[in-house]
């Protein structure tokens, strides 16, 4: 019953949304859409190509805990199969038995875009289903921003150069930081260790909160889960590739270097010498402002649904677009950073100008709190929290696939939901 309102809204939203782009005569979410697909395509090819890894490594695991015994049968058996398959191998249907394998996959690829479509809406919720978010992650966060000292930087914008904001060189800009005023709720990371530290000494009464505590969060994934282990494993561990000559020139201008996580520098952040935009936080909120009621979901297990209010990324896209390069084609790609370079997150610029993917400036009815990432954070209910990041310095328009923190990390660069 209240699904048929729901969709109704959606409906809603989305003509709304089409109507705005028709009134920009805005062409952007088409121009790119084709390269964008291709680029899809790949990732998601990448991603099978991880999951046939896997299933094969468990075939391997599973065939050397077979008996001798079963073992024998099991090679009588594919020898009849192998049989079979030399004779479909050497028949000269062989090409032509491949045409219907590869129709498959092409059909397979046609089917994860129609669901996991980034076109899609995000289902939304009454503000009385919403409740306080908990904290989690606070990598570029760890003092407080003087407020005042808030710049966004943007890099890649037409025009740039004829807009009152413009600077030779946004990297020059100095954040100001000062001691937490509030302590604020317990800061947790992805990548705690659990049960280490946890697990004799939690009281077994405790539970998930359900409403929230402000981020006590002693839920069941906020102390473990995959994230600890596969950070903590160091599988996936490479070494950074770390630009130097950026760490020289840091060094030589007196600034702390960028990237001071476990992850390490991330590989689009910029050049001393950039030029751009610096905007205040009045370029922004003068936008459309605009509330919205989502799930929060963080792939460690748990989500929330969640007031948000701020403003649209597509609508700060519309107003500082994209320089075009050469060919006329739009750059595929935004990266963001948090002012000190610690954190940060690359996406597709499609899904930057979908009309849910959000800059955050207040949470539940109130201005959002430093550690949810004040001034802006962004929100993007079709991609999993580690892609939402808090306390916003850079975007960058970029035509490489820019770098992400937890994709250093071993997760996935697409992370949509
Ligand atoms: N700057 C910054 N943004 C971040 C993170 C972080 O560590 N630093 N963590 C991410 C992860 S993993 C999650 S689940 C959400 C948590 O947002 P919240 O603390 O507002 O709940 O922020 C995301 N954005
Ligand atoms: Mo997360």
């Amino acid at each position: 019953m209240s699904d048929g309102r729901e969709e109704r809204e959606e409906q809603e939203e989305r003509r709304k949304w089409e109507k705005e782009k028709k009134d920009r005569g805005d062409d952007l979410d088409r121009s790119w859409e084709r390269d964008w697909e291709r680029d899809g395509e790949r990732e998601r090819r990448d991603s099978r190509a991880a999951e046939v890894e896997a299933l094969d490594a468990e075939v391997r695991a599973q065939s050397g805990q077979r008996t001798r015994r079963s073992f024998l049968v099991a090679a009588a058996t594919a020898a009849g199969g192998y049989g079979f398959y030399r004779w479909i191998d050497r028949s000269p249907m062989n090409m032509r038995l491949q045409e219907p394998l590869r129709h498959m996959l092409r059909l397979n690829a046609r089917v994860s875009r129609a669901v996991f479509d980034e076109r899609g809406m995000a289902p939304t919720y009454p503000v009385a289903r919403s409740m306080e978010l908990r904290t989690n992650g606070n990598y570029g966060l760890k003092m407080d921003l003087v407020p005042e000292s808030y710049r966004l930087q943007m890099v890649g914008v037409e025009g740039a150069k004829r807009l009152p904001q413009y600077v030779e060189d946004v990297t020059a800009w100095e954040y100001q930081y000062e001691m937490k005023k509030e302590a604020g709720p317990v800061e947790h990371d992805t990548k705690v260790r659990p049960k280490s530290a946890t697990a004799g000494s939690v009281d077994a009464t405790v539970k998930p909160d359900p409403n929230g505590d402000g981020g006590a969060g002693l839920g069941p994934m906020m102390t473990g889960g995959q994230a600890s282990t596969m950070v903590g494993s160091g599988a996936k561990g490479k070494p950074q590739r770390i630009s130097s000559e950026l760490e020289a020139a840091m060094k030589k201008m007196n600034r702390r270097p960028r990237g001071q996580e476990e992850a390490g520098m991330s590989r689009s952040t910029l050049m001393p010498g950039t030029p751009g935009l610096l905007l205040q936080l009045d370029n922004i909120t003068s936008l459309p402002h605009h509330e919205l009621v989502t799930e929060f979901k963080c792939i460690e297990g748990w989500s929330q649904v969640v007031h948000w209010g701020g403003y649209r990324l597509a609508d700060l896209i519309a107003k500082y677009p994209p320089e075009r390069k050469p060919d006329g084609s739009l750059p595929k790609y935004v990266y963001m950073e948090t002012p000190d370079g610690d954190y940060y997150c690359g996406f597709s610029l499609q899904v930057c100008m979908h009309p849910q993917s959000l800059l955050v400036t207040e949470m539940a009815g109130r201005p959002l709190a430093q550690w949810h990432g004040a001034p802006i954070r962004l929100h993007m209910p079709i991609k999993y929290g580690y892609k939402q990041i808090k306390r916003i310095g850079l975007i960058a328009y970029t035509d490489r696939r820019p770098d992400d923190y937890w994709t250093k990390l071993g997760y996935d660069w697409y992370a949509g939901l």
